[in-house]
């Protein structure tokens, strides 16, 4: 089933995909055993563009079809767990030059789900954003998305602006995105690396102990 909705996405065919994300939410499939699948889709939409066997058209359609399964996956997922108290408080953007935010998205939805308080910047977001962003809504972590090789220098740039803002030790930083790494997360002097989504929450949680431990 899952691998059918899958390829149905890799095939971009809309009506396929959205009628087998329903189905599989009828047949109990959890919100994100069936977003796993579609990014497993995306992956390979990817590969397909990079082979020159799709164009950036169909990327364009890829992530819209993928958009629209979120309409229908996001409500289930808040409806989970109800949110009493924010655990902390998250900015989160794609930095400069970078206009991909499907992965950005589904991270701050995760987070939300799980308690934080988010504050979406967006994409192509300048290092002076975060730092504007940083001053006046006082996070504890600050998260940061690339997927390009060449953006993802631009998380460094963030973290320099912040350091000279004297704002870096009063905020943690998470980093993502499918060409960030550990080692270069910490290489750029980051606090975190979230490979997705699901692990992401466990870390901003364990940063927030980090955070409450050190006042
Ligand atoms: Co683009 N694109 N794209 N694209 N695109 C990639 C990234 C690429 C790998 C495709 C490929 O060639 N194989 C390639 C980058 C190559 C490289 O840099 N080495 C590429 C390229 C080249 C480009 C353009 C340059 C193409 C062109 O114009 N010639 C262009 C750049 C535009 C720009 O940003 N300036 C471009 C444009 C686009 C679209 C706009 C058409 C569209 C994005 C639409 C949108 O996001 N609204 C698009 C898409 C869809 C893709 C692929 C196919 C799919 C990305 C995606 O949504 N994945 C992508 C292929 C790939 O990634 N392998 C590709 C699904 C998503 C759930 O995964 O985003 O990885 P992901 O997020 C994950 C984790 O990475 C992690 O958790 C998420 C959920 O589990 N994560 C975090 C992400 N952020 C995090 C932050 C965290 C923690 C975890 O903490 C804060």
């Amino acid at each position: 089933m899952l691998n059918e909705l899958r390829d149905a996405l890799i095939n971009l065919d809309i009506d396929k995909t959205l009628e087998l994300v329903k189905k599989a939410i009828d047949q109990g499939f959890k919100p994100i055993e069936i977003i796993n699948s579609m990014a497993e889709g995306m992956r390979v939409i990817g590969e397909r563009f990079e082979k020159g066997e799709y164009f950036i058209s169909d990327l364009i359609v890829s992530s819209e079809i993928f958009k629209e399964a979120m309409n229908i996956l996001e409500p289930l997922i808040m409806k989970e767990k109800e949110i009493v108290k924010p655990i902390g408080r998250v900015i989160i953007g794609t930095v400069e030059g970078d206009i991909h935010d499907i992965g950005k998205n589904l991270v701050a939805t995760m987070l939300k789900v799980n308690g934080f308080e988010l504050i979406d910047l967006g994409v192509d977001v300048p290092p002076q954003k975060f730092v504007e962003a940083v001053k006046q809504y006082n996070p504890d972590i600050v998260g940061m998305s690339a997927l390009l090789t060449s953006t993802m220098m631009n998380m460094r740039k963030v973290i320099e602006a912040l350091e000279k803002e004297g704002l870096r030790d009063k905020v943690k930083i998470i980093v993502g995105g499918a060409p960030i790494t550990e080692e270069f997360a910490k290489r750029i002097g980051a606090d975190a690396y979230g490979e997705n989504a699901v692990v992401s929450v466990d870390i901003c949680k364990k940063l927030m102990e980090e955070l409450r431990s050190k006042k």
